[in-house]
């Protein structure tokens, strides 16, 4: 079977070559001899010899106003009629008239591909065998040539989506995703070799599979989940406040970001998944005896070696808010030997300079060839720069932060209305102190607080909103990069809303009573051109 090189392109070309990109400021450059450096890109040449490439579509999927629920598709979902081995899976959304629908409208907050027919390795079997993720980071996944993911036309497949309306409006949808197959008739079937997926997930096993993080939190403005978080793993029905909802057998106390390997073989490739704000997510093996190398270890961990970073590339001129991003995958013939006792396990860095940032993830799907043999991760130095799987990508062009005084009011300039005890949000619009209407602005006196009510949650599924802090005056133009929780004072209400996650559970949200005289602006996180401002007024 003849190998394909993979072609590996400078990012300053992909940067030309992306459709009408707001921020490309590249000037031509021959695309030079490869080099692999962290903004090095893996230009698509097509399907790999034998492998033919299917296109497919999941929807209408109805769209609601402002939706954010989660979903699955209890019928299967479109897939390949054929037996063989899928080596590449390529995702996307599309509207009706076919463009991809920008990011500031409407996304794919996730999608989890699931084979029913098949048992997860790294919840022991407790779920169906998770072989697919995307956010809207995009990223595509591809398997070193070679090897492939077996697969039967009589497979089951569910999909587990989350599409996020950011705006009132209406709209229908399509998840599609172009699947790479080799035919199991194909002659080049005959030599390739099965490949598993490996689900790594910082929540691995959580219905939601999500942080916060503080503002603030972590080391030098950078935060590492879960070793910066304060018991990461403690059983929700454990924590002080909580209702005792909480009956995943997974949710059991023991670290959710690593699985002890289960037979010797190879990783043959892996990818970030992460969310606005995330810079990096890393692997790590720990092996019982071993001591990595000077330099490949975890930090302060010297018998854990360092496997890989998938480095988040922010192509979003605001900085890393935003999903105008792209991650690296492995680079070619990474290659790496675990043994059946090996600990893996993953973390994933957020930006904690700029804002907070609610319900992050951080996962890394990574693909083993049982029984195969390859670089011994303790002796040789694996962790080498990946490969961006995309450029830059034109639905995130619209970034946000611009002046915007027909949209938006100055709060911090209207005068103060009496003291309120409660703001409803209605049809999208907060009662009191919205940002698009107000001429005076809602008060509490300090050391009270007003009551926020979501009368729009019991409207349908998934009209959920958030009073979350920006700083004031938070009146820029909305957009992909903008607004963020990067008040000084942090608060955030949860997704007011009922019916699990990811809503709070609760339709209602009070200030905080320990908030300082001033003027507080916030914003929807949902829905963020929702924006609205209060003032705490001291005592009298
Ligand atoms: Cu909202």
């Amino acid at each position: 079977m003849s190998r394909v090189t993979r072609v590996i392109v400078p990012l300053s070309v992909v940067a030309l070559v992306a459709t009408a990109c707001a921020t490309s400021t590249g000037t031509a450059k021959k695309p030079a001899t490869a080099k692999v450096t962290e903004t090095s890109l893996i230009a698509d040449t097509g399907p790999e010899p034998g492998a033919v490439r299917q296109h497919f579509e999941f929807g209408p999927i109805d769209v609601k106003p402002g939706q954010n629920n989660i979903a699955y598709s209890f019928a299967g979902i479109p897939k390949p009629s054929i037996d063989g081995w899928i080596v590449r899976i390529a995702p996307n959304l599309r509207l009706a008239d076919g463009t991809v629908p920008p990011v500031d409208v409407i996304h794919l907050h996730h999608g989890v591909w699931l084979n029913m027919s098949a048992k997860d390795a790294t919840t022991g079997g407790a779920l169906p065998e998770r072989f697919f993720a995307v956010g809207e980071e995009k990223t595509i996944m591809m398997l070193p040539q070679g090897y492939g993911y077996a697969y039967h036309a009589s497979d089951h497949w569910l999909l587990n989506y989350m599409l996020h309306n950011l705006t009132s409006k209406p709209d229908k949808v399509w998840i599609t995703y172009d699947i790479d197959i080799i035919p199991s008739t194909a002659p080049e079937a005959a030599t390739i070799k099965p490949a598993r997926p490996i689900w790594m997930d910082v929540q691995n096993g959580s219905a939601y599979p999500v942080f916060d993080v503080p503002k603030g939190g972590g080391q030098n403005g950078k935060y590492v989940y879960p070793d910066d978080a304060v018991d990461p793993y403690k059983p929700a029905r454990q924590r002080p406040g909580r209702r005792s909802r909480n009956t995943n057998p997974l949710d059991n106390g023991a670290p959710k970001n690593q699985w002890v390997v289960d037979q010797d073989g190879i990783l043959l490739t892996t990818a970030g998944h992460l969310h606005p704000g995330g810079l990096q997510t890393d692997m790590y093996v720990q092996r019982a005896g071993a001591t990595a190398l000077k330099g490949h270890s975890k930090p302060g961990h010297p018998d854990t070696a360092h496997l890989f970073t998938s480095v988040a590339h922010y192509y979003e001129p605001l900085g890393p808010v935003s999903w105008d991003v792209s991650m690296t995958g492995t680079p070619p013939n990474w290659n790496v030997q675990l043994h059946k006792g090996d600990v893996l396990s993953i973390n994933t860095t957020y930006d904690s300079a700029r804002a907070a940032w609610y319900e992050g993830m951080g996962i890394m799907v990574a693909w083993m060839a049982p029984g195969e043999n390859g670089n011994n991760p303790f002796t040789t130095a694996v962790d080498k720069p990946g490969l961006l799987t995309h450029g830059h990508l034109a639905e995130n062009n619209n970034h946000g932060g611009q002046p915007a005084p027909n949209d938006y009011v100055d709060a911090t300039k209207l005068p103060s209305q009496p003291p309120t005890d409660t703001i409803y949000i209605d049809n999208f619009v907060y009662s009191k102190g919205d940002l698009s209407v107000a001429n005076s602005i809602p008060t509490v006196v300090q050391g009270n607080s007003i009551k926020f009510v979501n009368n729009d949650a019991p409207l349908g599924n998934g009209i959920w909103h958030t009073i979350t802090a920006c700083q004031a005056p938070c009146d820029l133009s909305t957009g992909i990069g903008y607004p963020i929780a990067n008040a000084a004072i942090q608060f955030d209400s949860g997704e007011l809303g009922t019916g699990g996650p990811p809503t709070a559970n609760r339709v209602d949200w009070s200030t905080p009573t320990d908030l300082p005289p001033g003027t507080y602006t916030y914003f929807c996180r949902i829905h963020p051109f929702m924006r609205g401002a209060f003032r705490v007024v001291p005592k009298a």
